[in-house]
């Protein structure tokens, strides 16, 4: 039987993965590791084992759940080992020779991995599931995204945040620079001289790492909002067909990994309440941007729970995918 390591199994990301594991039924040996401070941990009957040089010796996969300083640290010693690792940090999407993979747009990529393979970004995985079938209809020129992203994206500090400020507003910030309850941060990330976060660079580079589409367009707003979690995003296409909503609808009924949530008038379309804790991406609102003469122009609304599909989920699943190859 195949020894599966979550590196970082301790923060949210990669207790999900261990939730993920045992929920699929993966038959594998699982081992935990992370930080000294939760060596002897016990987390589902497992014992948490430090994280240092010698922890890969016998391991056949990794899912690494760690921040991008810590993972540079013991990827090479997962090399050495001879893992193949499904790495959750932003450390190596954009290497010539990692693949950057969504299970359900491009698990073909899988096989050219070097010993690496990349998770992308929540908000870019949650955005391509649910454009992937509408590219393929209509042809995908440029998309403009806002995207409205759950505290827990900030980890535990910025779940504290939200739950402190709610009762008093002036409780001490961990996660943000201002009061995150009854307000809206347009900030992910440091700003670069165009005045576009490291977060809202993500959507264009991945996208086009994903799709295979060097001329995908992406203009992203990346906003944190009071929400515990699931990240929400408003999408518009500009496609290289003309649009039909009904057709719209036709296809991501069938789209992998996509829910259709969308009968506006009966105020039915995605929220983040629905979608959390869920693997499932949920689209609605889809409507044709009436201001297009050409008709050439879709908007829509989804929702996905970033910790799941956004992280662990799409990780687990391209284990999943390796798991099938060997
Ligand atoms: C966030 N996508 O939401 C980033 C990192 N998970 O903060």
């Amino acid at each position: 039987m195949k020894t599966v390591a979550i590196a970082g199994a301790t923060g949210a990301v990669g207790a999900q993965m261990l939730e993920c594991l045992k929920e699929r039924k993966i038959p594998v040996n699982i081992k935990l590791l992370a930080s000294a401070r939760s060596k002897g941990k016990i987390i589902d009957g497992l014992v948490v084992e430090e994280l240092k040089e010698d922890s890969f010796d016998g391991v056949d996969y990794v899912l690494g759940a760690c921040e991008n300083d810590v993972t540079k640290k013991w990827m090479p010693w997962a090399q050495k080992a001879g893992c193949v690792v499904v790495d959750n940090s932003s450390a190596f999407r954009l290497e010539d020779d990692v693949p950057l993979v969504v299970p359900e747009i491009n698990a073909q990529d899988i096989q050219n991995n070097q010993g690496i393979i990349a998770n992308p970004n929540c908000s870019t995985i949650i955005a391509l599931v649910a454009c992937d079938a509408l590219k393929k209809e209509f042809g995908i020129k440029r998309m403009v995204v806002t995207t409205m992203q759950a505290v827990s994206g900030a980890g535990v500090k910025g779940i504290h945040d939200l739950e402190t400020q709610i009762i008093d507003p002036n409780a001490p910030r961990e996660a943000f620079p201002y009061q995150i309850a009854f307000n809206l941060i347009p900030q992910i990330g440091d700003f670069d001289d165009l005045g576009i976060s490291k977060e809202e660079w993500k959507m264009q580079n991945e996208g086009r790492k994903i799709w295979h589409d060097p001329d995908l367009l992406v203009n992203c707003t990346c906003v944190r909002v009071p929400v515990l979690r699931s990240h929400s995003e408003s999408i518009t296409l500009e496609c290289e067909k003309e649009v039909d909503v009904e057709k719209a609808r036709e296809v991501l009924k069938s789209a992998l990994g996509v829910q259709l949530k969308d009968d506006p008038q009966n105020k039915v379309y995605p929220m983040p309440l629905d979608t959390t804790n869920q693997d499932d991406v949920f689209v609605g609102r889809i409507r044709k941007d009436i201001t297009d003469p050409e008709g050439k122009t879709l908007s829509l609304f989804c929702c996905g729970d970033q910790i799941r599909k956004g992280a662990a989920t799409n990780a687990v699943q391209i284990l999943e995918k390796l798991l099938e190859q060997n």
